[in-house]
């Protein structure tokens, strides 16, 4: 089925969550009595592509020309003046929308949504984690055991070995004779693939003996530095130089959603939709390559590593949040009082 003929089926059950600063807002609903998520994403201002003008010898970068059509003032079809005062003026306009080159909303649909789905999408109070190697083993690697047996990373086959957004992928390394070094990069699902403010692509491995961070240990060095090599080789080129190699956000996710090793690859301008790009979620490949210098043999299995978690993630229920209450109460951080605001 097509995602039009979907989302017309789309039946609006609740908000999930909705963020007035990322323009994003996540609905439940149902497709055929099932569940499905709708995510909305109003798309950020388009312009001209760069323009280099050669000056005393040097090309010399011309950002945002605004002569095009669709481009920022051109595009002002009404505009209704809500009030002024003094030097001030504020308004509200409508904009010339095309879908080639000015569309208005990126959407996302995931149908049928698993429960780990909406409880990911759903709004969730957030805690900081100290994940011990000990905690990592008794915890959260038997999830993670868990969650690599299922349905879940049937997405990452299709893309590696079944031709999925094939006509999309951007770079692709691989040699049947060395499987397990390749890799391949293709534009994120978070990205609308036109803004490149918003550059957003993901390097998907070819091997599978890496379920995440925690998997990598110094004899990963050279096919990780290779990696970062090829990855600001390759992708300015594939967009015509208007982004430079070191424009390049370049992280990994601890906890990822899905465990199988990817790369996320970024527009260092962008800051990253919801917390993706911030501490506590994203890794820079740099920093995990130089850490492995000093982690010993086994890696990052013999680090403590503190992330940001949502209550929802089935890790709070399966045992972080005692582990939180027990690592407060050992460092002798008070607990809050029961009753904060008491206006009686
Ligand atoms: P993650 O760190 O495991 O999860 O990254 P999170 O960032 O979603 O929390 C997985 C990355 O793969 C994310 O940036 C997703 O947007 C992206 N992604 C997920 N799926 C299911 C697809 C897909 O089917 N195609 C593409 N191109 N990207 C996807």
């Amino acid at each position: 089925p097509h995602l039009g003929s979907l989302i017309k089926k789309f039946m609006f059950h609740r908000i999930l969550d909705s963020n007035p600063q990322t323009k994003v807002i996540s609905l439940l609903g149902k497709i055929d009595s099932q569940d499905a998520i709708v995510t909305l994403e109003k798309t950020h201002f388009t312009y001209d592509t760069n323009v280099f003008r050669a000056e005393n010898g040097r090309n010399t970068p011309v950002l945002h020309n605004c002569e095009a059509e669709f481009s920022c003032l051109k595009s002002i079809e009404e505009l209704k003046e809500v009030a002024s005062n003094d030097i001030y003026y504020w308004g509200m306009s409508l904009l010339r929308q095309d879908m080639g080159q000015n569309p208005t909303a990126k959407i996302n649909l995931i149908w049928p949504a698993t429960a780990v789905h909406i409880r990911k999408y759903d709004s969730q109070r957030l805690h900081v984690i100290r994940e011990t190697p000990d905690i990592y083993s008794s915890i959260v690697e038997p999830y993670i055991v868990e969650m690599c047996s299922q349905q879940r990373l049937q997405w990452v086959r299709n893309i590696l070995h079944h031709g999925a957004e094939s006509d999309r992928v951007v770079y692709r390394d691989f040699v049947e004779s060395n499987a397990k070094d390749g890799f391949l990069i293709l534009p994120d699902m978070k990205w609308d693939g036109v803004n490149l403010d918003a550059l957003y692509l993901v390097a998907i491995v070819f091997r599978e003996d890496i379920r995440s961070l925690r998997d990598l240990r110094p004899e990963h060095k050279p096919w990780l530095v290779s990696m970062l090599n090829k990855i600001r080789s390759v992708v300015p080129g594939c967009y015509n130089f208007t982004i430079q190699p070191d424009e390049l956000r370049i992280f990994i996710h601890y906890q990822p959603s899905y465990y199988h090793f990817h790369i996320h690859i970024v527009n260092v301008k962008h800051p990253g939709i919801g917390a993706g790009a911030s501490a506590g979620k994203a890794v820079l490949l740099e920093d995990v390559i130089e850490q492995l210098n000093f982690l010993g043999q086994a890696g990052f299995r013999n680090k403590t590593i503190t992330y940001i978690l949502g209550e929802n993630h089935d890790l709070w229920g399966r045992g972080l949040k005692d582990v939180v209450e027990r690592e407060l109460d050992s460092s002798g951080i008070p607990k809050s009082p029961t009753v904060v605001n008491d206006f009686h």
